[in-house]
């Protein structure tokens, strides 16, 4: 069946990999050769159920066949052409399939390769808005504490993650956070959006008054903020932002590269979370990762006050030689086909309960401090070891991974975002793992 071998030490020496600890993995490496549906295959042919979605993107589940024909049949056709000054059908048709799913008005799409450019994509289309407005005063970006948004030098300024951030030097000025909304002592193991917090909102007032609204160009947040953690919005907290932005003629961004394309069991944050923002970022589940897409939607006036505001040429100085590829507009066209043919957003509300009691059964085992969640998101929370942080959950998830189950960490938290079309013994093996190893790591 598998005809791969793990590569000779040697050979692991010249990828110098992302987000990973380098000597660690190539003294013991894990090698995903081949994946279908919902599991991974290693290189030496075991199995692994696919807790994650890959990175949280691989939404539609593995090795689609509609989405490699396209790819297949494009990659045939025509395999690149630019879209500076020319264009290609294919990618008109791929922002149109998104805009289909966009909430109503924000139809305009500027197409990126990541979810790290979609992020410094839209804070620059927030500058650069206010500046065709005349109110080029707005310049300051606010995010917030433990926002991720990337890894560009626009996404890791807004982002509030300290480690993204300090070996880089002085990064973006004119850059501002809000406070995170965690807050354990009154939310823990809460289900869906945690009563207590709609306030921290108000923090967005306190900015306003200490820089002047008209500094301020963004606030950009992640509806569910993923990566550092899996926070939930509290019930009323974007309401409230959405208002003091409108108040204070603030762009409100919500990057939904994660919570994007069905995650939270409709097509995006916004519409789950019930809060429309003006500009929304998105990556990932795009294309179902099968090919690098990003893409950053707009609300019309937007895209009118910068292309219809500016004299005659070029009316955005920005983009890239990716932007549009065929490749990645055939992979997004057939995955939104997808999305909408087996109305996956729908599958994930329909297994969400099951999900979510499954998640919250771990409350009994040992240092499980948190859990919580929403659509198909789960993070569950342990003490740390004292004095060695994230070395119970590295630990665990390896655990997990010997026995089959891929899961995420970040410090001692594990999130879990498998793909939509998730079926409950899945769900009864990956939470049944989990226990086991979180329970092997009870010292
Ligand atoms: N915004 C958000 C909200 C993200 O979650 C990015 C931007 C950047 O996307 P790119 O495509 O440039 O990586 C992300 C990416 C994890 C994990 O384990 C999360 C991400 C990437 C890798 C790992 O939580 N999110």
């Amino acid at each position: 069946m598998n005809e791969m071998v793990t590569p000779r030490p040697n050979d692991l020496d010249a990828f110098w990999m992302p987000f990973t600890a380098n000597r660690a993995f190539k003294s013991h490496p894990r090698m995903l050769a081949r994946a279908e549906g919902m599991v991974y295959y290693t290189t030496d042919g075991h199995e692994v159920i696919d807790g994650t979605a890959g990175l949280w993107c691989v939404n539609a589940g593995h090795g689609r066949r509609e989405i490699t024909e396209a790819i297949q049949k494009q990659a045939a056709v025509m395999d690149f052409a630019p879209t500076f000054q020319l264009g290609h059908p294919i990618a008109f048709q791929a922002a149109s399939k998104v805009a289909e799913l966009t909430p109503p008005g924000l139809d305009r799409v500027f197409f990126t390769n990541s979810g790290s450019e979609s992020a410094d994509t839209a804070l620059k289309i927030a500058l650069a808005y206010h500046r065709a407005r005349g109110e080029g005063t707005r310049r300051l970006l606010i995010g917030r504490e433990r926002g991720y948004h990337g890894v560009g030098f626009g996404g890791i300024s807004v982002g509030g993650i300290g480690g993204n951030r300090k070996q880089f030097g002085a990064l973006l000025p004119y850059v501002d956070h809000l406070p995170h909304t965690h807050a354990p002592a009154h939310n823990a193991f809460s289900h869906g959006q945690p009563a207590w917090g709609a306030h921290l909102a108000e923090a967005l007032e306190d900015l306003v008054a200490l820089h002047g609204a008209e500094t301020i160009a963004a606030v950009m947040v992640e509806p569910l903020a993923g990566s550092t953690g899996v926070l939930v919005p509290p019930v009323g907290y974007l309401e409230r932002l959405r208002e003091i932005c409108d108040k204070h003629g603030i762009l409100l961004i919500f990057d939904e590269v994660i919570t994007g394309f069905g995650r939270l069991g409709t097509h995006f944050g916004a519409e789950r979370l019930g809060v429309v923002p003006d500009i929304m970022t998105m990556a990932k589940g795009l294309t179902n990762a099968a090919v690098p897409m990003g893409a950053v939607a707009v609300r019309d006036g937007i895209y009118h006050a910068i292309v219809d505001g500016a004299p005659a040429g070029i009316e955005l100085f920005h983009g890239y030689t990716y932007s549009g590829h065929p490749l990645a507009a055939a992979a997004a066209i057939a995955a939104i086909e997808l999305h909408q043919r087996e109305d996956l957003p729908g599958r994930a509300r329909a297994i969400e309960p099951y999900f979510d009691a499954a998640a919250h059964s771990l409350k009994d085992a040992p240092n499980v401090i948190d859990i919580r969640g929403m659509g198909l998101v789960a993070g569950i929370e342990l003490a740390p070891r004292p004095g060695k942080p994230t070395d119970r959950a590295v630990r665990v998830f390896q655990r997990c991974f010997d026995a089959g189950v891929l899961i995420r960490t970040t410090g001692d938290i594990i999130a879990l975002s498998p793909p939509l079309i998730i079926e409950k013994p899945h769900i009864d093996r990956i939470f049944d793992t989990l226990r086991s190893a979180i329970l092997a790591e009870a010292a």
